[in-house]
């Protein structure tokens, strides 16, 4: 065996990657985990993802294949996350070697140990400029599309049903707001939608993400250009369910006094964020209590990762970033995270089983081309058995609208799988539906929970999510839930 110790850890990523047989291993049949509900209420955590819970968030890292041999880093996972991002190992140039021939080993090995130790899993990423497979170096035009479908297709195929979030697209805007020039960009100005809707059509279970760096500051030309593309997605029903902020906090890019305005504006879109690969220079202790506290802030961010555990698994190491020592010990950093996630004071809508949580907080600025964004409830509608289904409105414009229902067990057992019965209006359609499955026709759907999320404990509520075309946005009429 050669000793990988001297070589760069990109390098060594790609020669243990080398060395595995192309057979891949089988995934956990173990599927996306779910989490107790928010409380408020309840004990404050010790760990960061006990934290985190108490207001229907997650906490999670990132790992490479080769931190499963190493017992420390697997000791602090298991006790202080519940969300695991692969590095390397799920990226394009690692998962399809050769075309159309596919590799999971070792982001198959990540997914089994983070589901078995009762974590989710954000896919970390679909297409991207950097990390492709070395047979995309030489296409162009519509046989580069095609090869970006197919892997979408060949990976997202593989992880179906098993994953919480996918970044679709990593890093496609340049500083000024304009797109990143890049091979898929030549490809034309649609490739980030279309990897979106084949994204979508390969598994509608998973949330889909546009993830990038240096997107926090909200006066900033980049961040303004992944606002308007994701303004104009949701004008358009491209199907896109959230943004990933990378968070690399250095020097010159710290945190800004704007972020949460950043995180509301994007959310009033009708999109979930996330802060996905937070690092910051030194560990200062006011800036990671100042991003989990804007998070925290935010209805609808849904959860902080860092990327690594410890200093030494930092791709910044030098610059000692992250929440743990090299000796594993939690630095003050870890304390400010874990007090800020305590502090929270808003839940993620459709988690929280207490009536007093926020829906959502308006951004502070929001910029005027806004479509409209109204977000409306409707009562709940007890009927049927044992479940009620609360209607509310996330998104609309001309044409259509992103509308998502609430399913709450008011029995006092679990329920094991539940109907959803809602009429849309006339002329309207069906465009889309997430996170539940639709037997109805035309405008009667009937929606049944997906194979995940049947199971709901007693007083806990699940949510799924849907996309109406159409020329009013009259909301679902009636609705009516049956438990089983
Ligand atoms: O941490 C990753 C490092 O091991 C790789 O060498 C590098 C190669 O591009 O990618 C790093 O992860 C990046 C992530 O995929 C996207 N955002 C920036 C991250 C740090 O570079």
């Amino acid at each position: 065996m050669r000793d990988v110790s001297a070589v760069p850890k990109r390098r060594r990523t790609k020669l243990l990657l080398g060395g595995v047989c192309a057979v891949a291993i089988a995934v956990s049949s173990v599927a996306l985990t779910t989490f107790a509900h928010a409380d408020l209420t309840g004990p404050t955590g010790t760990t960061l993802k006990a934290a985190a819970e108490r207001s229907g968030r997650y906490f999670g890292a990132a790992m490479g294949a080769d931190r499963l041999s190493d017992s420390g880093f697997l000791t602090i996972a298991n006790r202080e996350f519940d969300m695991m991002t692969a590095v390397n190992e799920m990226k394009p140039d690692a998962t399809e070697p050769q075309r159309g021939q596919f590799n999971f080993t070792n982001g198959d090995r990540i997914y089994n140990w983070a589901v078995q130790h009762g974590m989710r899993v954000r896919g970390h990423t679909l297409a991207w400029h950097a990390q492709q497979p070395w047979f995309w170096g030489s296409l162009s035009g519509s046989a580069l599309r095609q090869a970006m479908i197919d892997h979408i297709n060949g990976v997202m195929g593989h992880y179906k049903g098993k994953l919480a979030y996918w970044d679709v697209v990593n890093e496609a805007f340049a500083e000024d707001g304009s797109r990143r020039n890049s091979n898929l960009q030549q490809t034309g100005n649609d490739w980030i939608e279309v990897a979106f809707r084949t994204a979508r059509n390969a598994d509608p279970s998973v949330k889909l993400c546009y993830n990038d760096y240096n997107i926090e500051n909200w006066s900033y030309g980049k961040t303004q250009g992944v606002y308007r593309m994701i303004q104009d997605f949701k004008s358009r029903g491209v199907p896109i369910d959230c943004v990933g902020l990378q968070t690399h906090f250095t020097g010159g890019s710290s945190l800004p006094s704007n972020f949460q305005t950043t995180l509301s504006s994007f959310a009033a879109l009708g999109v979930d964020v996330a802060l996905t690969e937070v690092d910051v220079t030194n560990s200062s202790t006011t800036q990671y209590a100042g991003l989990t506290q804007a998070c925290m802030n935010v209805p609808r961010c849904v959860g902080i990762t860092t990327w690594g555990i410890r200093d030494s698994d930092s791709w910044r190491g030098s610059e000692n970033p992250l929440l743990f020592d090299r000796n594993s010990n939690p630095k003050p950093a870890y304390t400010s995270v874990l007090n800020a996630l305590n502090a929270a004071t808003t839940t993620v809508p459709g988690t929280s089983t207490s009536p007093s949580a926020p829906v959502s907080t308006s951004p502070s600025a929001p910029v005027s081309t806004s479509p409209s964004a109204p977000v409306s409830t409707s009562p709940s509608t007890p009927s049927g058995t044992g479940c009620t289904a609360t209607y509310s409105t996330v998104n609309s414009w001309g044409g259509g609208y992103q509308g998502e229902v609430t399913v709450t067990n008011n029995g006092s057992s679990a329920l094991g799988g539940w109907t959803v019965s809602l009429t849309l209006a006339g002329g309207q359609t069906l465009a889309n539906i997430w996170n539940g499955i639709n037997t109805g026709t035309s405008g009667r759907i009937n929606v049944r929970n997906a194979t995940y999320n049947g199971t709901v404990g007693a007083n806990a509520s699940t949510s799924f999510g849907f996309l109406v075309n159409g020329s009013t946005n009259t909301a679902p009429g009636t609705l009516s839930c049956t438990g089983s």
